[in-house]
């Protein structure tokens, strides 16, 4: 025997395993030449936003989600590129089936992070360190990916510690550990804390995850409501007993925007909406799914709504596309009735793995992100050397 186990047999053991920055590490498998230097993937058009960057990048303040443009001040020697999601829901399948190997209960939760159940398999690796271990370099040798892995007694405590294990590493919190480990973290680490509940909070003079656990819940609950308040304060505690249980899959994402005072002036209406459709895509893309159809919803002055469906040009998971789509929809409803809206929103729906039916006419109409990601399906199709970008 190597000794005595570190988990009691009460505790959990869960790993998250997070690839890092998971679509540069994709495209470093097929370019070596992106090896050790700053990337940035995303929109690489105009209004595009960063999907990731890589480390390298990051060092210069580059992050998902910020305009393109920005990264492009703050890191003009990156090398910029537009994304092949085909590639990366494919390197996505052979990742979550190579976790599969260590473990009976795996959870996959976006297209490069899974939660393993791991309890009692000290047994077999006499550490959940170890066997983290065997983990990471699985991945790396047959994928090349780096991956890093957080151990908790609950999927709040591992997904909080893989923050701690980037990029490439492991780090472990004990249930015992918990509290501790989290008081002195900002409250925007704990996950579901978006910006809109951490601008709550700061306003209570809550800004860590400590202040959060010792706030006076009657105060909580009139700023959180009555039931997320006591949700937010255990799990700011480190308590959590949610199940590992697979989640069913969203059949639509959607975003919406109420505006301080209704808003009648196109240019503007097109600003939010351009917004709102990057933040579906995004949300799309994290999935691993395809969108086949976008709509808009508004929100008249008199609380009068409406809502308008269209099916995209191809199933697809740009922000450009769904934008375009939403753009049309948006002009029809606004020649009809050109009143000044109060509410704007966003939803895409038929999702699902499915790959995209496309014709090369459909290619002409679409931006970076999309087309790279057509060429990707029919290079998929018919091979390499079936089209390069100089045919489209
Ligand atoms: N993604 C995206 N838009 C975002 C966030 C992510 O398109 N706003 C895509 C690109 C990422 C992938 O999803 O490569 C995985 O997301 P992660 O949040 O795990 O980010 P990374 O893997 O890139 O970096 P890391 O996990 O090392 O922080
Ligand atoms: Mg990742």
């Amino acid at each position: 025997m190597y000794g005595e186990p570190n988990t009691s047999d009460k505790e959990r053991v869960i790993f998250h395993v997070d690839l890092d920055a998971f679509y540069v590490e994709a495209e470093r498998q097929n370019d070596p030449s992106l090896l050790g230097k700053p990337v940035v993937i995303g929109g690489i058009g105009p209004r595009g936003v960063v999907a990731t960057a890589s480390y390298e990048a990051r060092k210069f303040g580059v992050h998902s989600a910020m305009p393109t443009a920005v990264a492009r001040r703050l890191c003009p020697q990156a090398i910029y590129m537009g994304g092949n999601h085909g590639l990366y829901r494919g390197v996505s399948k052979k990742f979550i089936n190579i976790l599969r190997e260590y473990s009976p209960n795996v959870v996959p939760v976006s297209v490069d992070e899974a939660y393993l159940d791991m309890t009692g398999t000290e047994r077999l690796y006499v550490e959940p360190f170890d066997a983290a271990d065997l983990i990471r370099k699985a991945v790396r040798d047959e994928l090349g990916l780096p991956a890093s892995i957080g151990i908790g007694p609950s999927k709040l405590v591992a997904k909080v510690s893989t923050e701690h294990a980037k990029p490439d590493g492991i780090f472990q919190v004990r249930q015992q550990e918990a509290e501790s480990f989290f008081a002195p973290q900002p409250v925007r680490n704990l996950p579901g804390i978006g910006p809109k509940a951490s601008e709550t909070l700061a306003k209570l003079q809550i800004s860590t995850l400590g202040q959060l656990a010792a706030a006076p819940v009657g105060l909580l609950r009139r700023a959180l409501g009555p039931n997320h308040a006591d949700y937010v304060q255990r799990r700011a505690r480190g308590i959590d007993n949610a199940p590992l249980k697979e989640r069913v899959k969203a059949k639509s994402i959607s975003a919406e925007t109420t505006f301080e005072t209704d808003v009648s002036r196109r240019s503007e209406l097109e600003k939010s909406l351009r917004k709102l459709s990057e933040r579906v895509g995004m949300r799309l893309r994290k999935s691993g799914q395809r969108a086949k159809s976008a709509s808009i919803k508004l929100r008249y002055g008199d609380f009068s709504t409406i809502t308008r469906q269209r099916t995209l040009a191809a199933p697809g998971d740009g922000g450009q596309l769904i934008y375009d789509t939403a753009h049309a929809l948006l002009v029809t409803a606004m020649r009809q009735r050109g009143e000044a809206i109060r509410l704007l929103g966003v939803s895409i729906t038929g999702l699902g793995e499915q790959a995209a039916q496309l014709s090369l006419l459909d290619l002409n109409q679409m931006s970076d992100s999309d087309t790279s990601e057509a060429l990707d399906t029919i290079r998929e199709r018919f091979g390499n050397k079936a089209i390069s970008r100089g045919s489209v």
